[in-house]
Protein backbone atom coordinates (compact mmCIF):
# COMPACT_ATOMS: atom_id res chain seq x y z
CA UNK A 1 0.00 0.00 0.00
CA UNK A 2 1.54 3.02 -1.00
CA UNK A 3 0.76 6.86 0.22
CA UNK A 4 1.59 9.66 -1.78
CA UNK A 5 1.63 13.26 -0.79
CA UNK A 6 1.10 15.56 -4.07
CA UNK A 7 3.47 19.05 -3.14
CA UNK A 8 3.54 22.55 -4.90
CA UNK A 9 2.15 25.71 -5.00
CA UNK A 10 -1.61 26.41 -5.19
CA UNK A 11 -2.51 25.92 -9.03
CA UNK A 12 0.61 23.71 -9.46
CA UNK A 13 -1.84 20.94 -10.41
CA UNK A 14 -1.83 18.73 -7.36
CA UNK A 15 -5.90 18.53 -7.50
CA UNK A 16 -6.04 17.71 -11.24
CA UNK A 17 -3.45 14.93 -11.03
CA UNK A 18 -4.42 13.74 -7.47
CA UNK A 19 -7.89 13.24 -9.72
CA UNK A 20 -6.10 11.24 -12.42
CA UNK A 21 -4.24 9.13 -10.19
CA UNK A 22 -7.24 7.91 -8.39
CA UNK A 23 -9.05 7.05 -11.66
CA UNK A 24 -5.82 4.76 -12.63
CA UNK A 25 -4.91 3.42 -9.27
CA UNK A 26 -8.23 3.60 -7.40
CA UNK A 27 -6.04 5.40 -4.15
CA UNK A 28 -8.29 7.11 -1.71
CA UNK A 29 -8.20 11.47 -2.59
CA UNK A 30 -7.53 13.67 0.96
CA UNK A 31 -7.99 16.95 -0.16
CA UNK A 32 -7.75 19.16 2.81
CA UNK A 33 -9.26 22.12 0.22
CA UNK A 34 -12.18 20.32 -0.24
CA UNK A 35 -12.49 19.11 2.91
CA UNK A 36 -12.36 22.82 4.11
CA UNK A 37 -14.67 24.30 1.45
CA UNK A 38 -17.02 20.56 2.06
CA UNK A 39 -17.11 22.38 5.71
CA UNK A 40 -18.05 26.26 4.55
CA UNK A 41 -20.80 24.43 2.12
CA UNK A 42 -22.39 23.18 5.45
CA UNK A 43 -21.51 26.34 7.47
CA UNK A 44 -20.16 24.18 10.41
CA UNK A 45 -18.44 26.42 13.07
CA UNK A 46 -14.94 25.50 11.42
CA UNK A 47 -15.99 26.77 8.14
CA UNK A 48 -17.26 29.66 8.99
CA UNK A 49 -13.42 30.33 10.66
CA UNK A 50 -12.03 28.69 7.42
CA UNK A 51 -13.84 31.18 4.79
CA UNK A 52 -12.33 34.16 6.17
CA UNK A 53 -8.61 32.72 6.42
CA UNK A 54 -9.02 31.21 2.57
CA UNK A 55 -10.12 34.19 1.52
CA UNK A 56 -7.46 36.38 2.66
CA UNK A 57 -4.51 33.66 1.22
CA UNK A 58 -3.59 32.48 4.88
CA UNK A 59 -3.23 28.62 6.06
CA UNK A 60 -6.09 27.44 8.09
CA UNK A 61 -4.62 26.84 12.20
CA UNK A 62 -2.58 23.24 12.22
CA UNK A 63 -4.55 22.01 14.83
CA UNK A 64 -7.82 22.21 12.99
CA UNK A 65 -6.55 20.47 9.59
CA UNK A 66 -4.74 17.69 11.13
CA UNK A 67 -7.56 16.65 13.15
CA UNK A 68 -9.95 17.02 10.25
CA UNK A 69 -7.31 14.03 8.74
CA UNK A 70 -6.99 12.22 11.58
CA UNK A 71 -10.80 11.20 11.75
CA UNK A 72 -10.89 11.07 8.12
CA UNK A 73 -7.64 8.35 8.13
CA UNK A 74 -9.25 6.90 11.32
CA UNK A 75 -12.93 6.19 10.01
CA UNK A 76 -11.24 4.79 6.05
CA UNK A 77 -12.50 1.43 5.82
CA UNK A 78 -10.59 0.15 2.85
CA UNK A 79 -7.05 2.06 2.82
CA UNK A 80 -5.99 1.21 -0.62
CA UNK A 81 -3.31 3.68 -0.17
CA UNK A 82 -4.07 7.51 0.00
CA UNK A 83 -3.36 10.83 -1.85
CA UNK A 84 -2.64 13.61 0.43
CA UNK A 85 -3.23 16.71 -1.86
CA UNK A 86 -2.62 19.84 -0.42
CA UNK A 87 -1.46 18.52 3.17
CA UNK A 88 0.65 18.55 4.92
CA UNK A 89 1.27 22.36 4.48
CA UNK A 90 3.88 23.26 7.13
CA UNK A 91 6.11 21.50 9.09
CA UNK A 92 4.03 21.35 12.66
CA UNK A 93 1.69 19.77 10.42
CA UNK A 94 3.97 17.07 8.95
CA UNK A 95 4.96 16.24 12.16
CA UNK A 96 1.47 15.81 12.57
CA UNK A 97 0.86 13.55 9.73
CA UNK A 98 4.08 11.31 11.27
CA UNK A 99 2.28 10.51 14.59
CA UNK A 100 -1.30 9.86 12.87
CA UNK A 101 0.60 7.40 10.76
CA UNK A 102 2.73 5.38 13.15
CA UNK A 103 -0.46 5.22 14.91
CA UNK A 104 -2.27 3.38 12.09
CA UNK A 105 1.27 1.46 11.41
CA UNK A 106 1.60 2.91 8.01
CA UNK A 107 4.23 5.48 6.46
CA UNK A 108 4.48 7.64 3.59
CA UNK A 109 6.05 6.15 0.64
CA UNK A 110 7.06 9.33 -1.46
CA UNK A 111 6.65 13.62 -1.55
CA UNK A 112 5.75 14.29 -5.24
CA UNK A 113 6.32 18.18 -6.15
CA UNK A 114 5.01 19.34 -9.10
CA UNK A 115 7.17 22.71 -9.98
CA UNK A 116 5.65 26.08 -11.66
CA UNK A 117 6.70 29.04 -11.86
CA UNK A 118 4.59 31.80 -10.23
CA UNK A 119 3.54 33.34 -13.51
CA UNK A 120 2.10 30.02 -14.79
CA UNK A 121 0.34 29.79 -11.58
CA UNK A 122 -1.29 33.20 -11.16
CA UNK A 123 -2.64 33.06 -14.78
CA UNK A 124 -3.72 29.43 -13.99
CA UNK A 125 -5.56 29.90 -11.04
CA UNK A 126 -7.59 33.20 -12.33
CA UNK A 127 -8.70 30.93 -15.58
CA UNK A 128 -10.31 28.81 -13.09
CA UNK A 129 -11.08 31.62 -11.28
CA UNK A 130 -13.67 32.29 -14.34
CA UNK A 131 -15.74 28.72 -13.73
CA UNK A 132 -15.10 28.00 -10.37
CA UNK A 133 -17.80 28.67 -7.37
CA UNK A 134 -14.15 29.48 -5.44
CA UNK A 135 -13.40 32.98 -4.32
CA UNK A 136 -10.04 33.06 -3.33
CA UNK A 137 -9.28 32.32 -7.23
CA UNK A 138 -10.52 35.52 -8.46
CA UNK A 139 -8.84 38.24 -6.40
CA UNK A 140 -5.00 38.56 -7.50
CA UNK A 141 -3.92 39.94 -4.10
CA UNK A 142 -6.05 37.17 -2.70
CA UNK A 143 -3.69 34.66 -5.27
CA UNK A 144 -0.17 36.46 -4.62
CA UNK A 145 -1.02 35.94 -0.44
CA UNK A 146 -1.12 32.44 -1.14
CA UNK A 147 1.65 31.94 -2.88
CA UNK A 148 3.56 34.24 -0.41
CA UNK A 149 1.87 31.79 2.15
CA UNK A 150 3.42 29.09 0.54
CA UNK A 151 6.88 30.00 -0.03
CA UNK A 152 6.92 31.04 3.65
CA UNK A 153 5.07 28.28 5.66
CA UNK A 154 5.03 25.33 2.90
CA UNK A 155 8.12 25.24 0.54
CA UNK A 156 10.28 24.34 3.31
CA UNK A 157 8.47 20.68 3.45
CA UNK A 158 10.94 19.76 0.66
CA UNK A 159 13.67 19.76 2.93
CA UNK A 160 11.53 17.62 5.76
CA UNK A 161 10.70 15.29 3.14
CA UNK A 162 14.60 15.28 1.34
CA UNK A 163 16.39 14.38 4.75
CA UNK A 164 14.12 11.48 4.68
CA UNK A 165 14.89 10.70 1.41
CA UNK A 166 11.30 10.68 0.20
CA UNK A 167 10.99 13.44 -1.92
CA UNK A 168 10.67 13.45 -5.88
CA UNK A 169 9.47 16.38 -8.68
CA UNK A 170 8.41 16.22 -11.70
CA UNK A 171 8.11 19.62 -14.25
CA UNK A 172 4.80 20.91 -13.87
CA UNK A 173 4.79 22.75 -17.13
CA UNK A 174 3.41 20.74 -20.15
CA UNK A 175 0.29 18.83 -20.94
CA UNK A 176 -1.79 17.34 -17.82
CA UNK A 177 -1.67 14.11 -19.67
CA UNK A 178 2.32 14.31 -20.23
CA UNK A 179 2.67 15.29 -16.33
CA UNK A 180 0.77 12.37 -15.28
CA UNK A 181 3.02 9.84 -17.29
CA UNK A 182 5.65 10.95 -15.34
CA UNK A 183 4.00 10.84 -11.87
CA UNK A 184 3.07 7.94 -12.65
CA UNK A 185 6.65 6.49 -14.11
CA UNK A 186 7.75 7.63 -10.40
CA UNK A 187 4.46 6.26 -8.41
CA UNK A 188 5.20 2.54 -10.43
CA UNK A 189 9.32 2.68 -9.75
CA UNK A 190 8.94 3.30 -6.05
P1 LIG B 1 -6.39 23.92 -2.10
O1 LIG B 1 -7.75 23.44 -2.34
O2 LIG B 1 -5.36 22.90 -1.76
O3 LIG B 1 -6.06 24.78 -3.40
P2 LIG B 1 -4.83 24.93 -4.39
O4 LIG B 1 -3.56 25.04 -3.61
O5 LIG B 1 -5.16 26.05 -5.33
O6 LIG B 1 -4.65 23.64 -5.27
P3 LIG B 1 -5.67 22.89 -6.25
O7 LIG B 1 -5.33 21.47 -6.05
O8 LIG B 1 -7.05 23.27 -6.06
O9 LIG B 1 -5.36 23.41 -7.72
P4 LIG B 1 -4.66 22.64 -8.92
O10 LIG B 1 -3.23 22.90 -8.62
O11 LIG B 1 -5.05 21.24 -9.18
O12 LIG B 1 -6.35 25.00 -0.89
C1 LIG B 1 -7.22 26.12 -0.81
C2 LIG B 1 -7.03 26.86 0.53
O13 LIG B 1 -7.47 26.00 1.64
C3 LIG B 1 -5.60 27.23 0.92
O14 LIG B 1 -5.20 28.47 0.35
C4 LIG B 1 -5.68 27.28 2.49
O15 LIG B 1 -6.21 28.49 2.93
C5 LIG B 1 -6.66 26.17 2.82
N1 LIG B 1 -5.96 24.90 3.12
C6 LIG B 1 -5.98 23.76 2.35
N2 LIG B 1 -5.22 22.80 2.91
C7 LIG B 1 -4.69 23.34 4.06
C8 LIG B 1 -3.79 22.84 5.05
N3 LIG B 1 -3.25 21.61 4.98
N4 LIG B 1 -3.46 23.67 6.10
C9 LIG B 1 -3.97 24.89 6.20
N5 LIG B 1 -4.81 25.43 5.28
C10 LIG B 1 -5.17 24.65 4.21
O16 LIG B 1 -5.16 23.35 -10.25
C11 LIG B 1 -5.18 24.72 -10.53
C12 LIG B 1 -5.69 25.02 -11.96
O17 LIG B 1 -4.67 24.77 -12.92
C13 LIG B 1 -6.88 24.19 -12.42
O18 LIG B 1 -7.82 25.02 -13.01
C14 LIG B 1 -6.33 23.21 -13.44
O19 LIG B 1 -7.22 22.88 -14.48
C15 LIG B 1 -5.15 23.96 -13.99
N6 LIG B 1 -4.07 23.07 -14.38
C16 LIG B 1 -3.63 22.00 -13.69
N7 LIG B 1 -2.60 21.41 -14.35
C17 LIG B 1 -2.37 22.14 -15.48
C18 LIG B 1 -1.45 22.06 -16.58
N8 LIG B 1 -0.52 21.10 -16.67
N9 LIG B 1 -1.49 23.01 -17.54
C19 LIG B 1 -2.43 23.98 -17.49
N10 LIG B 1 -3.34 24.11 -16.48
C20 LIG B 1 -3.32 23.20 -15.50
Amino acid sequence: MKHILLFGPPGAGKGTQAQLLVDKYKFIHLSTGDMLRDEIKRSTEIGLKAKKIIDSGQLVPDEVVAEMVRLRIKNMKDNTGIIFDGFPRTVAQACKLDEIMNDEKQEIAMMIAIDVHDEEIIKRILERGKISQRSDDRDINTIKNRIDTYNQQTAILADYYKQQKKFKSVDGIGSIEDIFQKICKLIEEA
